[in-house]
């Protein structure tokens, strides 16, 4: 190994020593320096990568974006190794300073990741000034920092732990009816009515869910209203009732997993302006939340109904879970997920245009987009060897209006409709199967839905941004 090559190495193992005490110091205060690294990366970072990030991580975005950081933030220490020594000092300093004051920046910035920060920073800035060229030195940083770091991990597991315990001792939410059954039963691979929320996708710009206190929780009505309200999760329950409804990310393309279905419960947002009354300049409900997330939405078609939105306070019978927004979220069926309203929801705020939404900083359409119609093969299973038959099944949503029609192809060949299983709500997802007969060889299989409004689903494959994915969900079977 060259000097120099020895130098970039030590300097790394003082950044992960460095950051792992950091991250450790954070954690005993319930906060943490890699999420914060990690959410600068999602909010500064240029919308094409945030886009490959997620297409490509699919699920694993999170862990995407905590590795990334951690190695991130290792590399950055060991670059600083290859500055003149008169100047590492001052650098790491003002790498932390730099880290802490955009982190600062955020809503929801917790002061422990700043003290963290500024740990990692001064102890970076003293182990820069002579890196370890030894093994054992080098060793015994980098190992320090991987065991902070382990420690870090369970300290915050314990609180996320702890936080969700406080969470279900909130009791249930919701009428706890039987879900209704769409005929289909329990088909192996097939997609259940309803998703459990272990089994709902997560989408959003944290590492980890706040944890908020349900105690001292109030949700704010505030701005443009005559008045002004707080209300806390009991006085929201007291006027809640539940609807079905599907909730997509306008990341899902064809047959990706960022699609659910629930029973929600939530107060119709009509209700609630009711209440607040609304004045005559307000023009949009600006969303905002723990985590500094705001997005808003159109005022008038949320007033008059014609958008049935609602403030979500609970999840197929339980409170929402700390990842899908406890205590409260807002929700627009019909909408994508990035546009329907923020998680973990602090206040609602009636404003004027004026307002410039996360996203939409970011590059996205200042208005919401709808969901576009999709239908997904869960299931396309041939029988046994030689029978020629094969099971195709999946779920397809069409919100606000509903399903009319599912249809597959295979091989490129004529459209045909499948059995629709019975419709929970317009704006839920719906069951759909069919046994085909196949000769042997191998096939294509595509699946599309029409809505009850007449949209038949886009074929041309498109990416997400900047409109919604299009494109069918194709698999090959052996027959
Ligand atoms: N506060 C907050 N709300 C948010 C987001 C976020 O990053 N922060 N992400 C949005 C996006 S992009 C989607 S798709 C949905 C996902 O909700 P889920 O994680 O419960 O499925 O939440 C939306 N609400
Ligand atoms: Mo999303």
């Amino acid at each position: 190994m060259s000097k120099n090559e020895k130098r970039l190495l030590g300097a790394a193992a003082v950044g992960l020593g460095a950051l792992g005490a950091g991250e450790l110091i954070a954690a005993s205060r319930g906060g943490s320096l890699l999420d914060e690294v990690g959410r600068l990366a999602v909010d500064y970072a240029p919308l094409t990568v945030v886009e490959e990030t997620v297409a490509r991580a699919g699920r694993h975005d999170k862990e995407v974006t905590r590795y990334g950081s951690l190695a991130g933030a290792v590399a950055a220490a060991a670059g600083l190794s290859t500055l003149p020594q008169r100047l590492r000092t001052p650098a790491a300093l003002a790498l932390g300073a730099g880290a802490g004051a955009l982190s600062a920046r955020q809503a929801n910035q917790s002061p422990a990741a700043l003290v963290g920060s500024a740990a990692a920073a001064g102890l970076l800035a003293r182990g820069l000034r002579r890196p370890p060229t030894g093994f054992a030195g080098r060793f015994l940083w980098a190992a320090a920092g991987a065991g902070f770091l382990a420690g870090a991990e369970t300290l915050l597991r314990r609180a996320d732990r702890e936080h969700r315990e406080r969470v279900r001792r909130v009791g249930p939410m919701g009428a706890h009816q039987p879900i209704p059954d769409d005929g289909f039963g329990l088909e192996q691979g097939l997609s259940p009515l309803i998703t459990p929320a272990t089994k709902f996708y997560v989408a959003d710009v944290n590492s980890r869910p706040p944890r908020i206190d349900p105690r001292q929780w109030r949700l704010a009505i505030t701005g443009k209203v005559a008045h002004a309200l707080r209300l806390s999760l009991p006085e929201l329950a007291e006027q809640a009732e539940e609807f079905d409804a599907v909730m997509v990310c306008v990341h899902n393309t064809a047959g990706s997993g960022r699609a659910g279905n629930a029973r929600w419960l939530g107060v119709p947002l009509t209700k609630l302006f009711d209440h607040a009354l609304p004045e005559s300049g307000a023009t949009r409900l600006v969303t905002r939340a723990s985590d500094g997330y705001t997005i808003s939405l159109p005022l008038e078609p949320l007033r008059t109904g014609e958008w049935p939105g609602y403030l979500v306070i609970g999840m197929n019978g339980e409170p929402l879970s700390p990842e899908h927004g406890f205590p409260a979220r807002v929700f627009v069926p019909g909408i994508y997920g990035q546009y329907t309203g923020a998680k973990w929801l602090t206040e609602l705020e009636l404003a004027d245009d004026s307002h410039v939404d996360y996203w939409i900083k970011r590059g996205w359409p200042q208005e919401p987009l709808w969901v576009r119609p999709q239908a997904r093969i869960d299931v396309a299973a041939t029988g046994s060897p030689g029978s020629g038959k094969c099971t195709v099944a999946g779920v397809a949503w069409a919100p606000p209006h509903g399903v009319a029609g599912v249809e597959i192809r295979i091989d490129e060949t004529d459209w045909i409709p499948v059995e629709l299983g019975a419709e929970l709500a317009p704006a839920a997802w719906r069951r759909w199967r069919t046994i085909i007969d196949l000769p042997p060889g191998s096939h294509t299989i595509a699946a599309r839905v029409t809505s009850r409004s007449g949209e038949v689903q886009d074929a041309q494959t498109r990416p997400p941004y900047p409109l919604g994915p299009g494109g069918l969900h194709t698999v090959t079977v052996d027959a």
